[in-house]
């Protein structure tokens, strides 16, 4: 398996498309690639590809259509049992194809086409009014009885093409109506956390669990470009169209990324362009310094500035469609502009102002707190501080940076409640960041398929029902007010609709800051250590582009891609374990782990397994406070930090008291006795009990329903998940019983079903 296995674009997949006589209109970098991903599929398939232009193909040899006009219907999939109203499919009105004078003639044919995909021009026009594809979307469609997918630009007929791989054979059923397709937000992006030189303290990729990585080996790029290639693809079939290549984290050879060592970026650029990526590049705030040998790295310094300019001209000569710049400041000992007593809105600015000429973007974290607080100081809120940094710069950041924030206040935990800053700066442009890289859900040693948990990160509405959700602010719509103005196409508050457009997309949609996260893969065979992490990250962009889509359905379509019918044994059976494995496995991981939002018990340094009083006594601000009468953290308005003020009406009010605060969020909220009684009918102490002992028999079962497939899946797939169950099994009970067994000393309550604590 040198280039790797091939994920969700298993060779089987194009059969369907592959077995055609497929027609290619339109030109340019990602026409090419559409054509060449359509040539090989019928190379392998015995179907024939062709392209506009070429001796005896092309529109002039269809006759004219009898087109089928019709409505726009969403699309559902298999578990997806509702039609979507939003982003990814524009559900019910829009005409898509009122052109009755043009298409394909003989399509059905010897010498015509099966499937088309063009480019619209005078050639192959289509659709009307209120129904344009923008840059990235697509309509799929049917000329007289062809299926056509049209779009408006390059990047479009290439999703479309992978809609079409999606959809398989049904993409050619006769009754399939006219969709439109468009991404809800037009940045979908993947950092790297990964490190040119091996660190070491965190090695090639910080929280990789999936080898080395793709980009750097051992101080040098690898120079793979095939498997970066393959990467391509498998980031565009899901819908990425971003990615920066190295750890936010920046130290000193990395730096030099962004000048000496740019023709390492800029290779990587030239194999990512034809799948539509871009590329960014994490900087150093200090670079004006270790890079440029200034005295000082003030955003206000003119030669600081002046260094900034010249050095984003120089990259952008050498990389013309560069993304941007991604920063980490003032967090975890990384420099940033508290250094010269200046604001991040300074900070960021400087770096905007450089790169506005060229059209880039400054990705800036939110993520800065003080990682050196003292155990014993209860008034410091490490939740908190994201909002006390940024909600006050509302305003003050230019249109070009993006303020990236954690899904969580506190960092990336299995279950945290949604991060305050992102219902707080209404006239800023908000990305949210998810982890799928799993350094506090498993590691890739356990499965946690985290589709279920970015969901209601996504669907959340700060503002209360009804109102814009979390999707809706990295989609640009955002404030309690309701949707923007601009967005007429809208259909109800909270969801991502026709008019889910970024910047880019159609000129008429809201801006906002997209989606981000940060990436699992390395150079292992399987790309992502444990197989079944590749689900993850597929599931990421599929989101990204859709967050109103059900992640199971997600999932499911991820299995139909990655163990295709034709090359599996039982395609039933591989369906119904992986589900009956993964649907429900972050809530499980919940269970096993840390009870109740609490968080963080978990062996310091490398965060896998339980290690209840790891972090107590240190300095990262992430405590339990559990003591013989209780467990928690009290940060409510009356007695305890404060955060609950962070949230609007009516979360401010709901998290502030233990009685309204949903279960799952309790100890997050706040400081309660073990006897207290959750909504569930369960005390604290017994539901702690009762869901650890659960999560471990679940895993077992898990285990157990996974031997089904011994044989039926490619023998290596099912070795590598059968060991990493074992380890799964392991670890589960490990933590069931150091969980449970503090828990019990602590409190002296014991289990009501009398079950084995130590
Ligand atoms: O979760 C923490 C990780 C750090 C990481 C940091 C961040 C890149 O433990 O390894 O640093 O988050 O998000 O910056």
């Amino acid at each position: 398996m040198s280039d790797g296995n091939a994920a969700w674009l298993h060779p089987e997949a194009f059969r369907p498309l592959g077995s055609r006589r497929v027609l290619v209109h339109g030109a340019g970098v990602l026409v090419d690639t559409v054509f060449d991903e359509v040539a090989r599929a019928c190379a392998a398939y015995g179907g024939r590809a062709r392209r506009s232009g070429e001796a005896a193909a092309g529109p002039t040899d269809l006759a004219p259509a009898s087109a089928s006009a019709g409505a726009v219907n969403a699309d559902t999939g298999p578990v997806d049992a509702a039609p979507s109203p939003a982003g990814q499919v524009d559900a019910g009105t829009v005409p898509t194809d009122a052109d009755a004078d043009a298409g394909p003639a003989d399509a059905g044919s010897d010498t015509g086409v099966d499937l088309v995909l063009a480019l619209r021009d005078a050639a192959w026009p289509g659709a009307v009014d209120g129904a344009a594809p923008g840059d990235e979307g697509f309509l799929l469609t049917r000329r007289d009885d062809v299926p056509v997918v049209l779009a408006d630009a390059p990047a479009g007929l290439l999703y479309g093409l992978f809609h079409l791989v999606r959809l398989g054979e049904s993409a050619f059923d006769a009754t399939r109506p006219p969709q439109r397709h468009r991404p809800a937000t037009a940045l979908r992006m993947l950092d790297h956390w990964d490190n040119v030189d091996v660190h070491p303290v965190m090695g090639q990729v910080e929280r990789g669990y999936a080898g080395g990585s793709i980009f750097w080996r051992d101080g040098a790029a690898r120079g793979d470009r095939a498997r970066l290639r393959h990467y391509a693809r498998l980031l565009a079939a899901s819908g990425v169209n971003a990615i920066s290549v190295n750890n936010v984290n920046v130290h000193a050879t990395e730096a030099r990324l962004l000048t000496g060592r740019l023709g390492e970026v800029a290779e990587i650029a030239d194999v990512l362009r034809p799948y539509g990526i871009r590329v960014h590049l994490s900087v150093t705030f200090a670079a004006p310094i270790v890079l440029g040998g200034l005295p000082t790295a003030d955003p206000c310094d003119e030669a600081v500035r002046r260094w900034w300019a010249a050095t984003t001209r120089r990259v952008y000569a050498r990389i013309p469609d560069f993304g941007g710049y991604l920063v980490k400041a003032d967090s975890e000992g990384q420099p940033g502009p508290f250094s010269y007593g200046r604001s991040h809105a300074d900070g960021a600015n400087v770096l905007a102002d450089a790169l506005a000429p060229h059209g880039g973007l400054v990705h800036w974290r939110a993520f800065v707190y003080n990682h050196h607080q003292d155990w014993r100081d209860r008034s410091t809120d490490r939740a908190r501080a994201a909002h006390d940094h940024f909600a006050p710069l509302d305003g003050l950041f230019r249109d070009n940076v993006i303020l990236q924030v954690k899904h969580g206040p506190v960092d990336f935990q299995p279950r945290e409640p949604v991060s305050p800053v992102l219902a707080a700066m209404p006239a800023t442009r908000m990305a949210v960041e998810f982890q799928v890289t799993q350094e506090y859900t498993g590691q890739q040693r356990h499965v946690c398929y985290l589709g279920p948990a970015w969901r209601e990160v996504l669907r959340f509405a700060p503002w209360g029902p009804g109102g814009p959700s979390i999707a809706d602010v990295a989609a640009g719509r955002r404030g309690p007010a309701g949707p923007a103005e601009d967005e007429p196409g809208r259909d109800g508050p909270g969801a991502a609709g026709p008019g889910a457009a970024g910047p880019g997309t159609d000129g008429a949609g809201a801006v906002g800051g997209g989606l981000v996260a940060v990436a699992n893969v390395g150079d292992d065979p399987f790309w992502t250590g444990h197989p079944l992490a590749q689900a993850n990250l597929y599931a990421f962009g599929r989101l990204a582009w859709d967050p109103e889509r059900d992640p199971l359905a997600v999932l499911d379509e991820w299995i139909g891609l990655t163990f295709p019918a034709s090359a599996t044994g039982d395609p039933a059976l591989v369906r119904e374990t992986l589900h009956a494995v993964m649907d429900d496995s972050w809530r499980c991981y919940e269970r096993y782990t840390a009870p109740l939002g609490v968080g963080f018990m978990v062996q310091p340094g490398d965060h896998y397994g339980p290690d209840v009083d790891g972090y107590e006594y240190s300095r990262w601000g992430t405590y339990h406070f559990a003591d013989r009468d209780g467990v928690g953290v009290d940060r409510s308005r009356a007695t305890g930090t404060g955060f609950t003020s962070q949230y609007p009406p009516p979360w401010s009010a709901v998290y502030e008291s233990a009685e309204s605060c949903p279960d799952e969020l309790l100890l997050f909220f706040h400081h309660v006795p073990y006897d207290h009684v959750l909504h569930s009918g369960s005390t604290v102490i017994q539901h702690i009990y009762d869901t650890h002992f659960a999560g471990v028999e679940q895993v077992l079962a898990m285990r157990q329903r996974w031997r089904a497939l011994d044989g039926v899946i490619d023998a290596a797939v099912y070795e590598r998940v059968a060991e990493r169950l074992d380890e799964q099994v392991r670890s589960a009970i490990e933590w069931r019983d150091q969980i449970n067994t503090y828990f019990f000393r602590k409190s002296g309550v014991p289990d009501r079903r009398h079950r084995r604590i130590y």
